[in-house]
């Protein structure tokens, strides 16, 4: 079958679950992430080295984004399945105290990466009159939480850009979703507490989170619904998660 798919952020967690995933699909894959280390051993192990291609990338630069998709090898030009994955939360400190350049990394990755990618693959998706863009956003856009401030916005940034895509999109038969997962076990509490795995796992205590599999089998029935049907938001959460009263100050 034609077509590739793209993963960013497939050194780890989802993006690496969806690019196990989708290595079935028998079409080519691009994987990109910075740990290129990371991503040799992934197309190593997937074992169809001549199907996938891979290349160190940080999202956040925007030169970078350019290059890796101008200079892509022909074959893997023609991406029909675009997963915007690379993201990260830094830190869980309330905004009076939180890390500025926390906030920025989180701003020029979660946000600026995401559309940077967006944009360079959609005149060609418009062009060839098909496409997808998975967008991996969070229950944090929709539940605000004690620390989420800056996460949660880029979080709501993600889901609202996808709604304007899909109005921009109208008549040329491209699809977008925002997959909105709640608690899920990734390296993401590790970044977040930057490499504090003691911390990190505590957020996994006695509960059963998603997985990386879970959101790569999210990913994989999106794609193959009909492609007149298009899911615009899939919000996800482990069942032992659901809400909480709102808080109250008491005096
Ligand atoms: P992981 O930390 O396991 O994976 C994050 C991935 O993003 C890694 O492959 C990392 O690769 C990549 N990444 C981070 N920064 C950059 C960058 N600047 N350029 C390129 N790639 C980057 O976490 P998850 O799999 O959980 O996270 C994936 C997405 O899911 C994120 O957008 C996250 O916000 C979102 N999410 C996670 C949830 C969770 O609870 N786990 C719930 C809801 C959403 P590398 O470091 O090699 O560059
Ligand atoms: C990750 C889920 O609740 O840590 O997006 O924000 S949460």
């Amino acid at each position: 079958m034609s077509g590739t798919i793209c993963i960013t952020g497939a050194s780890s967690g989802f993006g690496e679950s969806c690019a196990r995933r989708f290595i079935k699909e028998g079409k080519k894959m691009i994987l990109l992430a910075r740990r290129l280390e990371r991503l040799k051993q992934l197309q190593e192990e997937l074992g169809r080295s001549d199907h996938i291609y891979i290349a160190r990338l940080d999202v956040r630069n925007k030169n970078a984004v350019k290059s890796v998709f101008e200079n892509l090898p022909k074959e893997f030009e023609e991406i029909e399945l675009l997963i915007n994955n690379a993201g990260l939360a830094l830190g869980l400190e309330s905004a009076p105290e939180a890390n500025l350049d926390d906030w920025e990394t989180m701003i020029d990755t979660n946000i600026k990466g995401l559309i940077y990618c967006t944009r360079q693959i959609l005149p060609g998706m418009v062009h060839r009159k098909k496409g997808y863009i998975i967008n991996i956003g969070s229950t944090a856009a929709n539940w605000p939480y004690p620390g989420g401030n800056v996460y949660g916005a880029t979080k709501s940034f993600v889901q609202q850009f996808s709604r304007n895509l899909r109005a921009d999109l109208l008549g040329t038969g491209i699809r977008v979703t925002d997959i909105e997962p709640g608690l899920a076990e990734t390296e993401f509490s590790i970044v977040r507490f930057k490499g504090d795995e003691n911390r990190a796992s505590k957020v996994y205590q006695g509960t059963q989170p998603l997985t990386g599999k879970d959101i790569a089998d999210i990913a994989w029935w999106l794609f193959h619904l009909p492609p007149h049907v298009n899911v615009n938001t899939l919000e996800v959460m482990p069942t032992c998660q659901a809400w909480g009263p709102l808080a109250i100050e008491r005096k």
